[in-house]
């Protein structure tokens, strides 16, 4: 089943029916068993015609997030590791990376505020003060505030490489900034966890030209999703919920960095297409 969230309210997907649900948003999602809980308002809830639901999702979509924070994993795939240490070398940084990927404690940082956060077809910034930047294409958790996974949607996790290869204490200079994190199209909720299977991919077109494609299934993921939601809830409360980014596998090389009018596509089996395209945050 999939959720989406709109201007105009609700959108349950199931089975390709469309319903409209009228509970506000962080009251639908943070609970236990949502899959079984939206099976059971489905069945009350006003069915939409195929055109009616098509035009509101084509229209007015918005992200999948409420008041919820997002939180984010870093090195958790081995070329993530690989990338940033060659990008902190000259700053004597590097030998951390390999650390926490080895490390029983995972990287968890703060990512976005939900008014950050871009939805589908918005834009996504890259900063003036950063001449290297990435998109990171990462399976996205909802975490319910008991600490269960009860969703999934797809996340990019926008990182300047030149700020934080400059020093790892730049961390969230280079990760939290306007728009720097993007979520969407739908809230994905399954009734058993993804399979291993679940592939990423990435797709950038520069000009309508593809200039970065990549693909990886979620089973090369060094650490299992619940021990991440788990340390994360750590001595936290999250009293809506929380999103949590589980890291990226898909690296450009080097020589790669975003431009302004860059388009990427971030796909997920089973929940979607991602797309955003990229800009300065305007000044004013
Ligand atoms: O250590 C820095 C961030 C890592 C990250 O965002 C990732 O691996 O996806
Ligand atoms: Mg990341």
């Amino acid at each position: 089943m999939k959720l989406y969230r709109t201007r105009k309210g609700t959108i349950l997907e199931s089975a390709n029916n469309y319903y409209r649900l009228d509970q506000p948003w962080d009251e639908l999602i943070n609970r236990e068993n949502l899959h079984s809980h939206l099976h059971s308002l489905q069945s009350n809830a006003e069915m939409l015609a195929d055109t009616e639901a098509g035009a509101l999702l084509n229209s007015s979509l918005l992200a999948p997030i409420g008041t919820q924070e997002v939180w984010a994993a870093g090195v958790t795939y081995l070329r993530s590791r690989d990338a940033r240490m060659e990008e902190s070398k000259g700053s004597g940084g590097a030998t951390f990376y390999d650390k926490v990927y080895e490390a029983e404690r995972p990287e968890l940082f703060f990512k976005a505020q939900p008014h950050r956060v871009a939805a589908q077809d918005e834009e996504v910034y890259i900063r003036h003060d950063s001449s290297w930047n990435v998109p990171e294409p990462e399976l996205t958790l909802f975490i319910s505030s008991n600490g269960s996974i009860q969703g999934y949607t797809i996340g990019n996790d926008m990182s300047s490489r030149s700020i934080e290869g400059e020093n790892p204490l730049y961390l969230p200079q280079a990760k939290v900034y306007q728009r720097s994190a993007a979520l969407g199209p739908c809230l994905y909720v399954p009734a058993e966890p993804l399979p291993p299977t679940t592939r990423i991919s990435m797709t950038i077109l520069r000009n309508g030209e593809k200039v970065y494609t990549g693909e990886v299934a979620i089973s090369q993921i060094k650490r299992k999703l619940p021990d991440l939601a788990a340390w994360l809830y750590r001595d936290m409360d999250f009293p809506h919920g929380c999103f949590l980014m589980t890291g990226t596998c898909l690296v450009p090389d080097n020589e790669f960095t975003l431009a302004k009018g860059d388009k990427v596509e971030i796909t997920i089996d089973n929940i979607g297409t991602l797309v955003n395209t990229v800009r300065y945050k305007p000044t004013k």
